[in-house]
């Protein structure tokens, strides 16, 4: 597809053009002859001619942020899921239609190419994606931002479904080598583990320590680049892989013991390996910390070298700085800058709080209770002596404060320490952000809500004005320019291409909704992906589906709040109806799953068993199978949501009120076009109140009613009693329908709703769900009717722009400013 969209005048440092550059790359950097360049040749001598690019931009920009004198941003993030680079730095700089020309030399479309590409899967799922789309939006807003983590060996595992189960398969990301990735060998930082605190008095009797000995791993950067949309700005993600101390132990080396002395080497190396496949349930693993200790040391590094270069004092520090905790996962940044002030420059504690709780800032992205995270004393004393000491003087300090404002409260300390008393003791990660930071902020505005009246409730009376929300964003460009080609195209033609940097210009489609052609226009747009998606499943799942049926699309990570299961057992009492009713007309519809489950998550995986068991029956049903098709697309990531997103009719965000922080898939969804049909929870609330009422699918309790439904006392017996739909379908996957011979398959998720108590609600909400779907696919019947509500939903989500939620925290957290 030709370039929609006019190339910006975006400055050029280099005449040359991009195709040149690249046959110079294929030469001269790869080694390879570049007579006739292959597919892969081409995307190697791409990537490197338009990194150049990149680079010169870079460099001016970081000169500029010194002479200017700038306020910096530190992204902290355990997690970044960039999606792939090529297509979207082609686009951020203006490139793209340079890309084309040199590619239809050698035959090659950019989609071809794009293949060559591996995806860097270095997050879950949500948080990591919301890392990397504030990341685009702080280059687009030309902010003095750096984003730091890991560059993890193995990304989140590649999922693959054999026999209807999900295998994990390693995700070797690198092995091809990625050259978007440039490795920084020189100056590495040793980073500490174990060891011991020595105390000592220096000369006027105050008493010092030094943390000694233990173990040594040095971090290494890797450093990613994000170029802002066509404005010349290209900010930095680095990431940090661990390294050797030593190459070899030379006495164990001598000793003859050569492999002995590799293992240690092996051994330090490890802690950049892998990514945790998890982001809501933590482990307790001595790696898992040893991971975030490491990148926030090796980060906090950085932040200090760079100020001391500037040669101001030290309470300057959270004026040119603030750093942005994305979850507690890097809260021991916390501690480890304490332990820099108080022991390396020996800075009073009072300076030292006081600078430490004017830098950080912290983001919650989770209530649910086995997702706040905590560590074992006992782990983080010998891990991080020094930093549990400090840790301990933090509370004390802490709760002595507390104790005077609140004399009359004598169990208010207890709840709200950083240390909690039970069987193990165990450091709350969640209230060491809080202390130690100046603003703690929620995803959405229920969930801010929620931090404010349940979870955080202690420390809204402790820190009144420390709380605020950030409700959620995605970027326009990956999630509406660089997916949904044809409606670009369409929304340019009417709106000129300013919507790409300003989203709020969508409101002005709004009153295109009544003009025939233009909606016409809008359905060949969602027409001509569909298509290319029902491509896509043929290829990939063998399954001829049908791109005018609806395409209802639940694609996220498997999780019982998120209730996939809801859907599958509505997606069976349809099935159910069908075979009863042969003769009724019904809408055609193609249900489409997406999404992985921790790999230790039985439930999880057992519900995409679930679905793939009762995918198989119902698609190879003669009977039904022109009306119903079910399918399960393996491997959900990036690249694949970009191809679901703009051929989705029906957006399914269905979690139980209370428990989704916000959810950002929702938004892309909407962006694009589609319908949700969704719970009132995390953002669908505030999607509702854009796009409108009767342009959304709301359904089911509302937070406070599931609260009060489970006070009551809940009993989902009662539903299957007098539900004889809902109950006939219990009792399929209670028996072998869909696995002939055994009974047993799924009778783990037949007890969890039932003798389990139903945690999430999911038959509490069964029939408004059930019913809310008859009403939807009525309404898909009337094109007219439904062609408006879907532009009008992409006319009112111009308020979940990143570019929005980065400005909030810009203006209201952060205090730093543009530098273009
Ligand atoms: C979390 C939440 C999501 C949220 C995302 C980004 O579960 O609701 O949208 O962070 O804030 N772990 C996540 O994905």
């Amino acid at each position: 597809m030709n370039e929609p969209l006019a190339e910006s005048e975006a400055p050029q440092a280099r005449n040359s053009a991009l195709g040149e550059d690249a046959l110079w790359h294929i030469l001269y950097s790869l080694g390879r002859d570049n007579a006739h360049p292959d597919k892969h040749k081409c995307y190697w001598g791409l990537v490197l001619a338009v990194r150049d690019r990149m680079l010169e931009k870079w460099a001016s920009v970081q000169r500029q942020y010194y002479e200017n004198d700038d306020k910096r941003l530190y992204y902290l993030s355990l997690e970044f899921l960039p999606g792939k680079f090529l297509r979207e730095n082609l686009l951020s700089l203006g490139l793209e239609s340079e890309a084309h020309t040199f590619l239809r030399k050698y035959s090659f479309s950019l989609d071809q190419i794009m293949d060559v590409e591996c995806e860097p899967g270095l997050g879950n799922g949500g948080l990591g994606r919301l890392a990397s789309c504030y990341m685009d939006s702080m280059a687009t807003l030309g902010l003095p931002a750096f984003g730091y983590g890991i560059r993890y060996s193995y990304g989140l595992f590649r999922q693959e479904i054999r026999n209807g189960r999900q295998v994990e398969m390693p995700d070797n990301w690198l092995h091809e080598g990625n050259h978007w990735l440039i490795p920084r060998p020189h100056g590495l930082y040793p980073i500490r583990f174990y060891g011991t605190v020595h105390e000592w008095q220096d000369d006027d009797g105050t008493l010092r320590h030094d943390w000694r000995g233990g173990d040594i791993v040095m971090a290494m950067a890797n450093d990613m680049y994000v170029p802002g949309y066509r404005n010349g700005h290209v900010n930095c993600i680095r990431l940090w892989e661990a390294r050797p101390h030593k190459e070899f132990v030379l006495s164990s080396f001598n000793a003859g013991d050569y492999i002995g002395s590799v293992q240690e080497k092996i051994k330090d190396e490890n802690i950049s390996m892998v990514l945790y496949p998890s982001d809501d349930a933590p482990e307790g693993k001595t790696l898992r910390l040893k991971q975030q200790y490491f990148f926030v040391a090796a980060t906090m590094r950085d932040l200090v070298r760079r100020f001391k270069k500037l040669n101001k004092p030290w309470d300057q520090l959270p004026e040119k700085n603030v750093v942005q905790l994305n979850e507690t996962h890097p809260s021991i940044a916390i501690p480890e800058l304490m332990r820099i002030l108080l022991d390396e420059e020996l800075i009073c504690w009072e300076d030292s709080w006081f600078i430490c709780q004017k830098l950080f800032a912290y983001t919650n992205h989770t209530i649910l209770p086995e997702a706040l995270e905590t560590w074992p004393v006992e782990l983080m004393e010998r891990l991080l002596p020094r930093h549990m000491q400090i840790i301990y003087e933090i509370n004390r300090r802490f709760l002595e404060d507390v104790r005077l404002h609140f004399r009359d409260e004598p169990d208010l300390p207890s709840r709200v320490s950083l240390i909690s008393d039970g069987p193990e003791k165990v450091v709350r990660m969640s209230h060491l952000a809080i202390v130690g930071s100046f603003s703690i902020n929620g995803v959405s505005a229920l969930h801010t809500q929620i931090l404010r009246d349940r979870v955080f409730h202690d420390f809204i009376r402790i820190f009144p004005d420390r709380f605020n929300n950030k409700t959620n964003g995605i970027t326009p460009r990956r999630w509406l320019r660089q997916c949904n080609v044809s409606l670009s195209w369409l929304l340019s033609e009417h709106l000129g291409c300013d919507w790409v940097t300003d989203l709020d210009q969508l409101e002005r489609i709004r009153e295109l909704a009544d003009d025939e052609e233009f909606r016409h226009d809008w359905e060949q747009c969602r027409l001509t992906n569909k298509k290319r998606l029902a491509d896509h499943i043929e290829k990939r799942n063998g399954i001829t589906v049908n791109p005018h049926s609806i395409f209802d699309v639940q694609a996220k990570r498997f999780h019982e709040y998120k209730r996939q299961l809801l859907n599958v057992l509505h997606i069976i009492s349809l099935y159910n109806h069908l075979r009863k009713n042969p003769e009724v007309m019904m809408q055609p519809r193609t249900f489409i799953f997406g999404g992985k489950a921790a790999p230790s998550y039985w439930m999880a995986k057992d519900i995409i068993y679930l679905i793939n068991c009762v995918a198989r029956r119902i698609n190879s049903d003669p009977h039904t199978r022109n009306v119903l098709k079910v399918i399960f697309l393996a491997n959900y990531n990036i690249s694949l949501s970009q191809l679901l997103v703009p051929a989705t009719d029906v957006s399914e965000q269905i979690s139980t009120a209370g428990y989704e922080a916000s959810g950002t898939g929702n938004m892309k969804f909407a962006l694009n076009g589609a319908l949700t049909i969704g719970t009132r929870d995390g953002a669908n609330i505030e999607i509702g109140e854009r796009v409108g009422q009767d342009n959304i699918y709301l359904f089911g309790l509302c937070e406070q009613e599931v609260l009060d439904m489970r006070n009551r006392g809940y009993d989902p017996w009662e539903l299957y009693k007098n539900d004889g739909e809902l109950r006939e379908v219990l009792d399929m996957i209670n028996s072998d329908e869909f696995t002939p011979g055994n009974p047993t398959a799924f009778s783990g998720i037949f007890n969890s709703l039932l003798s389990g108590g139903d945690r999430f609600m999911v038959l509490a909400d069964y029939r408004a769900y059930a019913e809310t779907h008859q009403r939807i696919a009525h309404e898909f019947g009337d094109r007219e009717l439904w062609i408006r509500k879907s532009i009008l939903n992409t006319a009112g989500m111009g308020f979940f722009s990143s570019d929005r939620a980065v400005r909030e925290y810009m203006d209201d957290i952060w205090g730093v400013k543009p530098d273009v």
